[in-house]
């Protein structure tokens, strides 16, 4: 049989090394379906029960893995549900491709049915490549540039395949005028700076008495040569969210996480040093680094475009994390006075004592700080780690003691509800030998991830490590945004937007033969978790958690303490269920009154 255009598409893929895609049928897409039937497994298909939730799964795969992720979907309806989950990979700068079906091409323009301008839908989350095939001469290269341009340039490309070429028999490229001919390959360079931009960092780093360190999701493979600086540099080391396992939580000098969801011994850090060394962080939030001028700035990152963008640095490098570190160090001068990092460490073990004592303190019916700091020294070596957008994000951002080895992520630059159950699938997918737990709040369990439990029942049998745990902080609540109505916008909650249902989610799991537990005694939260990993199958761990704790940031602004205050004052709904801690947690957070002013 000739080989048609959806022949040679999984043929190509498998060239470039694709083994796995993630997706959702659809007519629109069938000639490609075909042809992975009868590719007979080169490719694994991974069924999602929602297009969305295949995109993150995508993006989370290229996260686990460093390879590119492959989402596929049919025209109209199935490829505008993979929209989200490709923004999360587009602003998390990870390679995806996503392939989407499209109407016949003799019908496009002719309001046919699902029909949908997917070029230009696509166009912006897609626009380092969108293209619609029209020929199949034309595929080889839309496939080759798709996928070198979404690996070289760590982003998303689409390829939109109308479902007539589908079919059609593949014909190479003839050697004439008006065509391409294109190749298989890539990896990218080892990019360094030059060595006198090294120099003159080295410079500004070896005159600070006083360094920070910022690092994220770019220095992930890079722990040693970030150890090995900040040791030289007698450095201490904050964490964006995306980087949380790029250094162990276990360092002394290791300050924990930044910004809203931060600590306060990293806000304490940036407030006070006289140089900043940041490496392969976008970490939104300016107020949360040093006031422009009260520190030098050296800059480390792979992408230009990310250069001197929250902070004015003095010198950007542009280059791969390891390599530029690497290249730093024996341009260094080892400090002699470690008593700024002696005072970082002191304040970051205060820290932690105070993390402790918030997560035990008592709440109606669970503290969910205190779901996580039972969790932390119970992670299985090698453990991945998801969370979801919603309270349970800052637990996982302060909380966790991650050790080496160790694996995490969450939907970083687009903060999506949604994306723990996929990302922790996908999790399994890129390493069916390690345990996967994801935190997930009851609001993000209720928009999808619950149907995507449904995925974790078809696979699980397939992964060779059984251990697969969701987390759900069942409060009845969307409690991250109840907050931050509260404290931002001086509001009180507002009950039609913010309460939802209770659902028992851990019966859901029993109803699809997953292991579900339920917690609702903070002394039972050890236990639950012992018997969650020790469990022969994937488990839905439900705990009824206090929505009346404030996942609040670690120094709250006066003015946002006000308004907060004027709220509880005023009419909030849960103002006599408002556990004492609560207002003493946001208190003490803003006393030390030096932090009031941003
Ligand atoms: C797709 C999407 N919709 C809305 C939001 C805004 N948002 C952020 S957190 C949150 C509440 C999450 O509630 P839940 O999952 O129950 O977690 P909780 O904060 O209650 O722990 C909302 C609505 C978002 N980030 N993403
Ligand atoms: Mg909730």
């Amino acid at each position: 049989m000739a080989q048609t255009v959806g022949d040679f598409v999984v043929e190509r893929l498998h060239s470039w090394g694709v083994r796995k895609i993630f997706g959702y049928p659809g007519d629109g897409i069938n000639g490609v379906f075909g042809a992975l039937r009868r590719a007979e497994g080169k490719i694994e298909f991974i069924q999602a029960r929602h297009e969305e939730m295949a995109a993150f799964m995508a993006a989370a795969y290229a996260k686990f893995t460093g390879k590119l992720g492959v989402c596929i979907a049919t025209s109209g309806p199935g490829a505008a549900h993979l929209v989200t989950g490709l923004y999360d990979a587009k602003l998390d700068h990870m390679p995806v491709l996503a392939i989407v079906g499209q109407q016949a091409r003799s019908a496009l323009g002719g309001h046919y049915q699902q029909e949908i301008d997917l070029p230009a839908m696509l166009r912006d989350v897609a626009g380092a490549f969108v293209q619609q095939g029209t020929e199949p001469a034309q595929v080889r290269h839309l496939i080759d540039r798709a996928i070198r341009i979404a690996l070289g340039g760590r982003t998303v490309t689409a390829i939109v395949l109308p479902n007539d070429l589908q079919e059609e028999n593949y014909q190479e490229p003839p050697r004439a005028h008006g065509t391409l001919h294109s190749g298989v390959g890539y990896r990218p360079p080892m990019t360094l700076p030059h060595r006198d931009d090294l120099q003159r960092a080295a410079d500004i780093l070896n005159d600070g008495r006083k360094v920070a360190m910022l690092v994220g999701a770019g220095a992930l493979g890079a722990t040693d040569e970030v150890i090995a600086v900040a040791d030289c540099l007698g450095a201490g080391c904050a964490k964006a969210l995306l980087g949380r396992t790029a250094l162990p939580d276990d360092l002394p000098w290791v300050t924990g996480s930044i910004g809203l969801l931060g600590t306060e011994p990293s806000w304490t850090m940036m407030n006070e040093c006289d140089t900043l060394l940041m490496v392969g962080s976008g970490f939104p939030y300016a107020e949360f680094l040093p006031k422009e001028g009260q520190a030098r700035g050296v800059q480390i990152d792979l992408s230009p475009e990310m250069l001197s963008l929250r902070y004015p640095m003095d010198i950007n490098l542009v280059g791969d994390a390891a390599g530029t570190l690497r290249a730093l160090l024996p341009l260094l001068q080892p400090k002699t006075d470690q008593g700024w990092r002696k005072r970082i460490g002191a304040h970051t073990d205060t820290w932690w004592k105070t993390l402790e004592q918030r997560a035990l303190q008592p709440a109606d019916p669970v503290n969910p700080q205190r779901v996580v700091w039972e969790l932390s020294p119970r992670l299985p070596d090698g453990v991945i780690v998801t969370s979801d957008s919603g309270s349970c994000a800052n637990w996982y951002a302060r909380d966790l003691k991650f050790r080496r080895g160790m694996m995490a992520s969450l939907s970083g630059g687009l903060a999506s509800m949604g994306a723990a159950v996929p990302y922790a699938i996908a999790a399994k997918f890129a390493h069916g030998d390690r345990p996967v737990i994801a935190l997930v709040g009851d609001g993000a369990m209720q928009m999808n991830n619950m149907a995507e439990l449904i995925t974790v029942a078809k696979y699980w049998r397939d992964w060779v490590d059984h251990r697969w745990i969701v987390c759900v902080f069942n409060n009845e609540d969307l409690n991250q945004v109840t907050w931050e109505q509260r404290v931002f916008e001086g509001d009180p909650k507002f009950d039609a937007s913010q309460k939802i249902p209770d659902v028992p989610y851990h019966r859901f799991a029993e109803l699809i033969g997953l292991k579900g537990i339920f917690c609702d005694d903070p002394d039972q939260l050890g236990a639950a978790w012992d018997e969650a990993l020790a469990a022969d199958r994937p488990v839905v761990l439900e705990v009824k958690t206090d929505p009346e704790v404030p996942p609040l940031p670690p120094h709250i602004s006066l003015d946002q303490a006000l308004k907060f205050g004027r709220t509880i004052a005023r009419s909030d709904p849960r103002q006599g269920g408002m556990i004492a801690g609560a207002a003493r947690q946001i208190l003490s957070s803003i006393l030390p009154g030096q932090h009031g002013s941003h």
